[in-house]
């Protein structure tokens, strides 16, 4: 409810289906400050002495997805130490895991105002993340590894944008376009809501 002390609008889609670039232009506009759980997971996996250091590289690496219990903890450490409310959450939740320990840790104090959800070609996808490789110094932008992000992303995160869905919570958008066309669109999605 609008008591809430955050806000939050979680950004979901394929690997390479321009969550990261989006939520970039979404907070010039709107405000919402940008959290990528994978952007967290790679910080922490680069901490000296984080005990999660080489399981997190492991999961990177093979494109699955790391215990809620550390991905949950980032997020929430990063929302308890920000000045503001409004956070866009991009590419958490991605399975039932993320799901439900996002709920009991987070759903008393968290508004989940709405869900994106960018729809992107696999073959897009597929191309935007190798072409991202040849500069990315990314572990999991080679070939082997987008097979496998894949698999994950249809088999354990298409569920919970259905399972969003069925709550009327999704804003689908074709994520195909350039990047200032797909803006075009989430920038009504973020009017209709008020902000
Ligand atoms: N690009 C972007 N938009 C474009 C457009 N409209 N037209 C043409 N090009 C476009 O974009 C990807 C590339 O495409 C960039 O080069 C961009 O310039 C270009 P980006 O905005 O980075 O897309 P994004 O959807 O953010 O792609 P990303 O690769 O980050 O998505 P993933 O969901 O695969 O990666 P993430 O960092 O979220 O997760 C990585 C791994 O961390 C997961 O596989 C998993 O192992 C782990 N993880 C967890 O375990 N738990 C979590 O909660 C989160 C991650
Ligand atoms: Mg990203």
């Amino acid at each position: 409810d609008s008591a809430s002390l955050y806000n939050v609008v979680f950004v979901l889609g394929g690997p390479g289906a321009g969550k990261g670039t989006q939520c970039e232009k979404i907070n010039e506009v709107f405000k919402f400050k940008h959290l990528s759980a994978g952007e967290l997971l790679r910080q922490e996996r680069q901490t000296t002495g984080s005990e999660y250091g080489e399981l997190i590289a492991k999961h990177i690496k093979d494109g699955t997805i790391v215990p809620v219990e550390i991905t949950c903890s980032l997020l929430k450490r990063e929302m308890e130490n920000s000045q503001v409310r409004n956070f866009l959450i991009d590419g958490f939740p991605r399975n039932k895991d993320n799901l439900d320990g996002w709920n009991s840790a987070m759903k008393e104090v968290a508004d989940v105002k709405r869900v994106l959800f960018f729809s992107c070609p696999d073959q897009v996808c597929v191309d935007r993340c190798l072409s991202r490789g040849a500069t990315s110094n990314r572990t999991d932008d080679n070939a082997d590894t987008l097979k496998k992000r894949l698999t994950t992303y249809k088999e354990s995160t298409m569920p919970i944008v259905e399972s969003f869905r069925t709550l009327n919570l999704i804003s689908e958008i074709d994520a195909s376009g350039s990047p200032e066309q797909v803006f075009a669109e989430v920038q009504k999605v973020f009017t209709d809501l008020g902000y």
